[in-house]
């Protein structure tokens, strides 16, 4: 069996297929942990994975665990906390779950029991209370958040969560979450994640992929693709899924350039991911396949820039010209776009770059018609009348 081992990153595949589903076309999910490619499973699925409410509550308490800790264990902080916020923090880490979440390889559609290992955290509302309090008016609480937020690793869907009318609607027992709620929320895909999923090579997905596949859906949604979803922290694991593909999406998270690499602490994550595109784009199993880089969180990565965040402090080389907000974002915007072009050196004729927020609509639309199209899964005359849409899409 042929095995390869990449060098820089860890990732071992070989030619085994342990998905054996060769018939259909493959479309590869693939970039480091927390860059969005389960928020993009999740826009081709429509709703279809439903998350368990435990999930979120998990997530949310997890997230605030980490604030509270670092409010509690540092002397210089805990010292201009009030007396009442320091006990919110500690009843807080008392309840909270100890670890990230994480979501087991699956090929099962819906997500709607709780892992048997772990306990699940609810959050009920005396909890939920703390939360908003600390959150609306503890300015110290406040100021952590936003100083360590990469440090401790917490969600980019903090501010959506902690939000008192996101809590009160999510401590109320009747509650279901909603389709908003299973793309903010934050869970480490563990292996790959396989999915079937319908299109019309006249209407593209649809939008809302059906688990029960009644006659009237398969008649409109006749075709079927192999959509998987790689785990960025397990990429030793990401071997034998690397034939047959039809297109290669790679994400990048554009908000890492002040984080530590997950997989690699030593390395800063924005530098890891580049690092992992080149070896992914340069691989002869990626020979003549589209790829799709899709730099994604652009909205979070602006407000960064625009705080006076630089690139430089990772890229020594890069020269900001920028003088207003707006200038300095597309410049920083472009230099990122040429240094992950630069890697792809073999492969400059099948690489597709674009700056997305897989949180808003009409990007993710776009994505999910580019998907299609690059992977010549459409019919010639829908991707020509349907091409003028993607004016408003962020393409450079
Ligand atoms: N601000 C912002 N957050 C996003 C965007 N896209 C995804 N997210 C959030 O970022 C996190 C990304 O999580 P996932 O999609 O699970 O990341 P992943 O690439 O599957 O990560 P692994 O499974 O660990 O490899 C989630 O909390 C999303 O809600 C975006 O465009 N902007
Ligand atoms: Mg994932």
């Amino acid at each position: 069996m042929l095995k390869n081992t990449l060098a820089l990153s860890g990732v071992e595949f070989d030619d085994e297929d342990p998905v054996l589903d060769s018939e259909n076309p493959k479309i590869l999910l693939l970039g480091s942990n927390d860059c969005g490619k389960t928020t993009l499973m999740n826009r081709i699925l429509g709703n279809a994975k439903q998350i368990a409410m435990q999930y979120i509550h998990n997530d949310i308490l997890n997230n605030i665990r980490k604030v509270c800790e670092k409010c509690v264990n540092t002397q210089s902080i805990s010292s201009r906390l009030h007396q009442q916020y320091l006990s919110y923090c500690k009843t807080l880490i008392e309840s909270a779950p100890k670890k990230d979440l994480e979501q087991s390889p699956t090929n099962s559609k819906t997500m709607n029991s709780f892992p048997s290992k772990s306990s699940p955290a609810l959050l009920v509302p005396k909890t939920a209370e703390m939360i908003i309090d600390l959150w609306t008016n503890c300015l110290v609480f406040k100021e952590t958040f936003d100083k360590y937020r990469d440090e401790l690793n917490v969600s980019d869907s903090c501010e959506y969560f902690f939000n008192s009318s996101t809590l009160d609607r999510l401590c109320k027992a009747s509650n279901i979450p909603n389709f908003e709620d299973s793309l903010r929320i934050r869970m480490e895909t563990k292996g790959v994640d396989t999915r079937k999923v319908y299109y019309s090579e006249t209407e593209g997905f649809p939008k809302l992929q059906q688990l029960a596949m009644d006659e009237k859906f398969l008649k409109q949604y006749p075709n079927c693709i192999s959509v998987l979803d790689f785990g960025g922290n397990c990429r030793k694991k990401w071997k034998g899924y690397f034939h047959n593909i039809t297109l290669c999406v790679y994400l990048v998270n554009l908000s890492s350039f002040n984080k530590k690499s997950k997989e690699n602490p030593e390395k800063n994550e924005l530098v890891d991911s580049l690092e992992l595109f080149e070896e992914m784009v340069n691989h002869e199993s990626f020979n003549n396949i589209p790829i799709l880089l899709l730099f994604n969180k652009v909205e979070r990565f602006s407000s960064l820039i625009e705080s006076g965040n630089d690139l430089c402090k990772i890229f020594p080389e890069y020269e900001n010209r920028g003088q207003s907000a707006k200038e300095r974002i597309e410049s920083s915007l472009s230099f990122l776009k040429l240094k992950f072009e630069s890697k792809a050196w073999s492969r400059k004729d099948y690489l597709h770059c674009r700056f997305v927020s897989l949180l808003n609509n009409q990007d993710s639309n776009q994505v999910l018609m580019e998907m299609l199209t690059l992977s010549k899964l459409l019919k010639e005359d829908f991707v020509s009348d349907n091409i003028d849409k993607k004016k408003n899409c962020l393409i450079m």
